[in-house]
């Protein structure tokens, strides 16, 4: 090795260890993944990533939002979120017909929310480091996990945490989403209310520290 490469070499090996790993927050439609990505944000560094809605597909481009730094026990995580579109199997316009948006805004809103998965899709296998994979614990987990996510997370050996949102709903069973997750741990918690946060960010920093 020539001297400037064995300088250069040294010098990117000083900096490996402090680079942000590049989180993904994937999950189904609805599952509250804004809500939590603007939680974390907030929390870290006062400002939030984007627009939460009760109405699905909201986020139709992913967001992100660098530089987050999680301290934890004296040692601290730095990670770039990135908020990703719900990834639905399909996603159909008359579901935004539901919610009063105009027929021309739906089909819009759709076409740009399927564009929306497939670039989630292609982050996930290019450039996501760690996945933060949300689900709404008050609803069935079968109908909102999408085999082909889980495929690529697998596939690709990246580090995941499972959390169940929602618990301060009546309905939440955190047991059923871990019953579905039986490989992995899940971490019951509500974005919304702020619950069990500090249990949150122990994992991320276990996980992707
Ligand atoms: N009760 C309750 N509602 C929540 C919680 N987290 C999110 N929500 C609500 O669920 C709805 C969807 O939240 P978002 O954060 O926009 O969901 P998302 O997963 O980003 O949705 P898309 O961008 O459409 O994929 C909003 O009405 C939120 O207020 C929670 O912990 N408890
Ligand atoms: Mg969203």
């Amino acid at each position: 090795m020539g001297l400037l490469t064995e300088i250069r070499s040294s010098i990117s090996g000083l900096f490996a260890g402090s680079e942000p790993k590049r989180i993904g927050i994937y999950g189904p439609p609805n599952a509250g993944k804004t809500t939590l990505a603007n939680r974390i944000a907030r929390d870290w560094t006062g400002d939030a990533v984007g627009p939460e809605s009760h109405v699905p597909h909201e986020t139709r481009r992913a967001r992100r939002k660098e530089n987050v730094e999680i301290k934890r026990n004296g040692n601290s995580v730095s990670i770039d979120i990135v908020d990703t579109p719900g990834v639905a199997t399909k996603v159909d316009y008359e579901e935004f017909l539901e919610h009063d948006i105009e027929k021309e805004d739906a089909v819009r809103r759709s076409r740009e929310a399927t564009e929306g998965v497939a670039e989630a899709m292609h982050w996930l296998r290019e450039d996501v480091e760690g996945v933060i994979y949300v689900l709404d614990a008050s609803t069935d987990p079968f109908t909102q996990v999408n085999t082909m996510l889980i495929g690529i997370i697998e596939s690709q050996d990246l580090p995941a945490l499972i959390l169940a949102n929602k618990t301060d709903l009546e309905d939440a069973s955190v047991q059923r989403v871990s019953n579905a997750f039986p490989q992995h741990e899940t971490i019951p918690l509500s974005a919304l209310e702020g619950d069990n946060m500090d249990e949150v960010y122990d994992k991320i920093a276990e996980y992707f520290g």
